[in-house]
């Protein structure tokens, strides 16, 4: 089978609410749409690298260029029966690094092929789920007050596990309010990177709130650090942006730096970076869980099939999609099942959602077709 055309898309589509971390605030949220066809079928991936360098050294401008400079055009007309060949395509064999670029255009290919073949990714993946475990993320709030109402209305709509960002000055007091008001919630914190090994006490005062997990509080690329914190508390450490390659896994569960690895698709590469380090925790007693970029609905069908592995445990960044966008590019869209704070893995071919082109155009800032 070969893959005669590639299509990138270059889109921004406006959030349902500024989406705030220790980054800064992102009111829309940009991305670049990956359409590969050939065999008659077109397979979807979704890059979701941000505009600035902040969360991964990567930007749409970085991802753009060596996606249509180097991975894509390298995979026009090569072989493949299987995803796993496009690695020894002239551009990945080329490419070092640009996880977020690879990922878009692997998991295109990976989509394309379970459509070709006629399942549902998850059984290319390995999953069998059909229900997925879901929670929500909250930005930092203007207030406190604000923060109480956000909190609020999503266990009001049945999400069962809140996520909230924390920076320095935004931390103890969001999760003790937290904490009191809704003593059984699961309940965690995320820091993006944004604290220091000097930062102990707060961390210790943190212990106590009884959290499901505290992820990334320290450098992006210290797990050293991470392995000194993780002594001193009992709640434990869950890395994301320290993760890109599975050596990355291997180091973290070698130095005790982390108790739950974040999984995401892009940060790592794509489905088979994400496949072996879901294996290699699986092997360690690590649990693992399904991150979100606030993905449009492809990239979050293509989560939802992930996250349907068996080692992910805790509940998955993969909301429904009123949380985030007021209308996507995929049908159908995503609601959350009440009952159990699931979300359902859509069981059509390939990723399971038809995406709407004409949605597409009208968010779109950028066209190239390759071949
Ligand atoms: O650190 O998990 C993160 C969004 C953008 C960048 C980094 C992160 C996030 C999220 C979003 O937390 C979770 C979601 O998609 O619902
Ligand atoms: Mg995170």
């Amino acid at each position: 089978m070969k893959i005669e055309r590639i299509e990138l898309h270059h889109i921004s589509m406006p959030l349902v609410h500024p989406f705030e971390t220790s980054f800064g605030v992102e009111t829309n949220r940009p991305a670049i749409l990956v359409a590969v066809h050939g065999e008659g079928i077109t397979g979807w991936g979704e890059c979701v690298t941000g505009d600035r360098p902040d969360y991964s050294s990567e930007t749409i401008v970085t991802a753009w260029h060596v996606l249509s400079e180097f991975l894509a055009p390298g995979l026009l007309g090569h072989p493949i029966e299987d995803p796993a060949d496009i690695f020894s395509s002239p551009g990945y064999r080329m490419v070092r690094g640009h996880n977020m670029a690879k990922a878009a255009l692997e998991n295109a290919v990976w989509d394309w092929v379970a459509r070709i073949r006629n399942v549902p990714l998850q059984m290319l993946l390995g999953g069998s789920k059909k229900r997925v475990d879901v929670g929500v993320s909250i930005g930092i709030q203007p207030t406190l007050d604000g923060l109480m109402e956000r909190v609020a209305q999503f266990i009001a709509a049945g999400y069962g596990r809140i996520k909230v960002k924390i920076k320095p000055g935004w931390e103890l007091t969001p999760l003790t309010e937290i904490r009191r008001a809704y003593p059984h919630i699961k309940l965690m914190a995320d820091a993006n990177s944004a604290f220091s090994l000097a930062d102990l006490p707060l961390f210790q005062q943190m212990d106590d709130l009884n959290l499901l997990m505290i992820e990334q509080p320290l450098a992006h690329d210290d797990i050293i650090d991470h392995a000194a914190l993780q002594a001193h508390l009992k709640t434990p450490i869950c890395l994301d942006e320290s993760i890109h390659i599975p050596g990355d896994a291997r180091l973290a569960i070698h130095l005790e730096a982390c108790r739950v690895i974040n999984i995401k698709v892009a940060r790592v590469g794509g489905f088979t970076n994400a496949l072996a380090i879901h294996n290699l925790c699986a092997e360690a007693g690590i649990p693992v869980w399904c991150g979100g970029m606030l993905e449009t609905g492809i990239g979050r069908a293509a989560n939802l099939h992930l996250a349907s592995l068996p080692n992910f445990k805790l509940p998955a960044d993969i909301s429904a999609t009123d949380r985030y966008y007021h209308r996507d590019i995929a049908e159908p869209t995503f609601t959350l099942n009440t009952e159990d704070s699931t979300i359902s893995v859509p069981q059509g071919a390939g990723i399971g959602v038809t995406v709407n082109t004409a949605q597409v155009a009208t968010y779109r800032l950028r066209k190239e077709v390759i071949g």
